[in-house]
């Protein structure tokens, strides 16, 4: 106080001139469009509990969650191979925070209330919005989490054999004692997206029943785990192994013993990541490790697919999450930042910037609510078969869109901030890096594309006849909307067009839908999404922002495929010169 009397007054003004810190809230009470889903679609009594669990949840992530969060990214994991006499250790050494992370996540049940099923088929919009506010101040741990769902799932899809009763208790556990989390081993040096030519890990069958694992896994996230899930190649008695998808098959295993020991796993080292820095990724050398064979073999990969759609929608759940977050505080310092002589909130330009990413957002976030609904119905018997070949078709669809939105959409946030925005302390930048990768890991965004047409080839087309007719049936609802008949215009145009695309590329070549797999798969989420914001700006007390959205929406390139259709993108010669514009001539 004395140093600040004694201050010449211009010194003074100017070391208190700070720039203010954009503050936010309760993230539940803040943010109005996930409100106004959950009263449209909850039933009033399981309206009124989750309301309470998530407003009660929304505080505890302000006072206990965020400041453990930042905590993380501060002390990142640090790997030690060699103890102090020369002794080989391979300790990956997590902070107090990530450790508190794992107990809260048990405490909140965010992967038990999934399994536990008390709100029936709600129950997974209840964890999914809890995963959603959760996301950004998890301090990582929603990578962990992402993978201890997938795993409880694929067990449970196995009908959870008495061999993995203990391991499926463990995983669903709120009991933080007793909460494991869960690995996903597939990526290997020779490639992530190629699994079934990349994967030279071989399982050796021993006498009693068990199996070990020889191999090289190049990127395991989260190897502070306590079990995972990974893919091998058995071997038989000549220890010969099948090549290609059909010789994978799953194993379950335990990362470490009683005592904490590794199972006959080597760390090689942790990844040096742009982003997710405060969860580790290792490299782990597999020298026998103990493995119990968890699918009929053979049938590695399309049993580990269960895993792959619940992590891919914990994915869309993180880029929803990071979106939300940055308009939030992109809001907020609206609210404080002066510039020219004004609020930054009072330059309609600036409101303009904020206002696109928020329709994105809203997509995004409908899409998100649409598939946590439909695994709800799946996973309570309710799910009609057009429901879940909706819902097989959606995940890849939302997971690719929602990540390539994240990654734009936190860029631009970031700029909301002018210079601050760069800065390291301000904790904006570890959003944006941590944002990057969701569309890297979990599938690549072609390979998700590719895994769209999959879907479609799979159901013989049946899939595409359920979109169309979903679709349909929601934009048919606002018809008797009048703010909402452009939109409703404007979508009907574009499911011509996409039907137009479809009948027209039926009769190319194979390779046209391989070059627009794409552009397709993002006319696909951009015209569904357009109809989950029309039905939401349909509803009887929706908002003029909720209208606007949707109009807004729909006023973007909703069939981008047509287009590059009608362009002849997809043709063979197109597609030479690709080659020839990305080599030169
Ligand atoms: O990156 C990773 C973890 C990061 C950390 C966690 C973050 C979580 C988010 C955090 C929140 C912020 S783990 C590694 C992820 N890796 C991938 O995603 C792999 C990407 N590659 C693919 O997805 C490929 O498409 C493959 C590996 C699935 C292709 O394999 P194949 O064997 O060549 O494909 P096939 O032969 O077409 O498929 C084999 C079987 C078929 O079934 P059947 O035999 O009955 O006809 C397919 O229909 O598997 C079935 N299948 C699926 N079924 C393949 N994919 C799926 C699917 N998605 N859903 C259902
Ligand atoms: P590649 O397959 O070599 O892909 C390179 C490029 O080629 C991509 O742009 C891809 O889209 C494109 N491409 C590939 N095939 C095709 C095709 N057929 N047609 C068109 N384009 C194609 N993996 C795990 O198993 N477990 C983990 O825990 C894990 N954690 C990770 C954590 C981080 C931070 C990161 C970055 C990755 C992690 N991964 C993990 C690996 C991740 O899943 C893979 O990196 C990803 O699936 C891509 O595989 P790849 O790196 O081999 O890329």
């Amino acid at each position: 106080v004395l140093e600040d009397l004694e201050m010449p007054v211009a010194r003074r003004e100017t070391e208190n001139l700070f720039q203010e810190r954009p503050e936010t809230g309760n993230q539940y009470l803040e943010d109005a469009l996930l409100r106004s889903y959950l009263k449209a679609h909850l039933p009033p009594k399981v309206l009124e509990e989750v309301s309470q669990d998530l407003e009660r949840f929304g505080n505890r992530l302000l006072t206990e969650v965020k400041p453990l969060g930042w905590e993380c990214e501060l002390n990142p994991p640090v790997f030690r191979q060699y103890d102090a006499w020369g002794q080989r250790v391979d300790h990956i050494i997590t902070c107090s925070a990530w450790k508190r992370m794992k107990e809260i996540s048990a405490e909140e049940g965010l992967i038990a209330e999934a399994y536990e099923r008390r709100y029936s088929n709600w129950s997974r919009v209840h964890q999914a919005v809890k995963l959603y506010l959760f996301s950004t101040t998890s301090g990582g741990f929603n990578c962990p989490l992402a993978m201890t769902d997938g795993a409880a799932k694929v067990i449970e899809s196995l009908g959870t054999p008495a061999s993995l009763k203990n391991a499926f208790d463990h995983l669903t556990s709120r009991d933080p004692k007793k909460f494991w989390t869960s690995g996903q081993w597939m990526t290997e040096r020779r490639g992530g997206s190629d699994v079934a030519n990349g994967t030279e890990t071989v399982a050796r069958k021993q006498p009693d029943g068990t199996y070990r694992l020889y191999g090289f896994k190049w990127f395991t996230s989260a190897a502070d785990s306590d079990v995972t899930l990974t893919l091998a190649r058995i071997a038989d008695a000549e220890g010969h192994v099948k090549q290609g998808s059909s010789g994978l098959s799953l194993f379950f295993l335990k990362v470490r013993d009683e005592d904490k020991k590794l199972n006959n796993i080597r760390v090689q080292r942790l990844k040096d990541k742009l982003g997710t820095r405060q969860m580790a990724t290792a490299e782990l050398w597999l020298d026998g490790a103990e493995a119990e064979l968890i699918s009929a073999e053979g049938r590695g990969v399309a049993s580990i697919s269960n895993m792959l759609n619940i992590s891919r929608i914990h994915n869309v759940i993180g880029a929803v999450a990071s979106m939300r977050r940055m308009i939030s505080l992109s809001r907020e310092y609206a609210l404080k930042r002066v510039v020219f002589g004004k609020l930054l909130k009072d330059h309609p330009l600036h409101m303009q910037t904020i206002a696109r990413m928020e329709v994105q957002t809203r997509g995004a976030f409908l899409l998100l609510m649409e598939i946590a609904r439909l695994l709800g119905l799946a996973e309570t018997n309710m799910a009609s078969e057009q429901d879940q070949l909706l819902l097989r078709l959606l995940v890849p669809v939302a997971k690719l869109y929602t990540g390539k939105q994240a990654s734009a959409t936190v860029i631009e946030a970031m700029e909301c901030f002018g210079g601050q925005g760069y800065m390291e302390d301000t904790g904006l930048p570890v959003i944006v890096r941590d944002t990057l990768v969701l569309s890297i890991w979990e599938g690549t965004t072609n390979i998700l594309s590719l895994d769209v047409l999959r879907s479609l080839t799979k159901s013989q087309g049946q899939v595409i006849a359920v979109f169309f007719s979903t679709v349909q049936k929601k934009i048919e609802l606002a018809s008797s909307t009048a703010e909402l008949e452009p939109a409703v215009k404007q979508m009907q145009a574009a499911i011509n067009r996409l039907t137009q695309f479809i009948q027209g590329a039926g009769s190319k070549e194979a390779v046209t839908m391989e070059l627009a797999a794409r552009d397709f798969s993002y006319s696909l989420a951009r015209i569904y999404a357009g109809a989950l914001l029309i039905e939401h700006a349909s509803r009887p007390d929706a908002s003029a922002a909720d209208i606007s959205a949707a109009r807004r929406w729909c006023n973007q390139e909703l069939c981008p495929v047509a287009t590059e259709f009608k362009n002849s993108s997809y043709e063979a010669e197109e597609s030479l010169m690709d080659s020839s514009l990305v080599y030169g001539s």
